[in-house]
């Protein structure tokens, strides 16, 4: 997961944590870091076609995110039942995105889409010396 530069910025890490334990994931891996714009497009590559993908990455480096990996049974899909639809405005009231997200673009919150790109995203972030199991 992330906690993207909006939601960090509005003062909701300690918030979403606290939900995302709340929900039963067991953090693996976390740190604060900022990805440069190139870092962001690279995250998104799969996105790299789509008309918002340099809005995406203007937006995903303008200031420090969370990342972490999180452990749970059926994580992938627990967790986006957690964040809601990627659009906060309609995202069920409950989930991380209704309450801490802005719009469609600043969302307050990363999920991975599955557990091949959970995988792939949480090598990117994290070597195996920063991961505790
Ligand atoms: P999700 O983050 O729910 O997996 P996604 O993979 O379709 O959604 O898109 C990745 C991110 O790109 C999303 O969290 C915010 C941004 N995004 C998606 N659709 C957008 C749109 N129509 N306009 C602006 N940003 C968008
Ligand atoms: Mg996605």
């Amino acid at each position: 997961m992330m906690i993207k530069p909006d939601a960090v910025r509005a003062g909701n890490i300690g918030n979403i944590l606290q939900m995302v334990n709340a929900a039963g994931f067991r953090i693996v891996a976390m740190k604060l870091t900022h990805m440069t714009k190139e870092r962001a497009g690279q995250f998104y590559a799969v996105h790299r076609e789509r008309p918002f993908y340099d809005e995406l990455c203007t937006f995903m480096s303008s200031g420090p995110i969370v990342a972490a990996i999180l452990e749970k049974e059926n994580a992938v899909e627990a967790f986006r039942q957690l964040i809601g639809a990627t659009d906060p405005a309609k995202a069920e009231p409950g989930t991380v995105r209704h309450r801490y997200g802005t719009n469609v673009g600043e969302n307050a919150v990363h999920g991975s889409d599955s557990d091949e790109n959970a995988a792939i995203e949480s090598a990117f972030h994290f070597s195996g010396m920063e991961t505790y199991s």
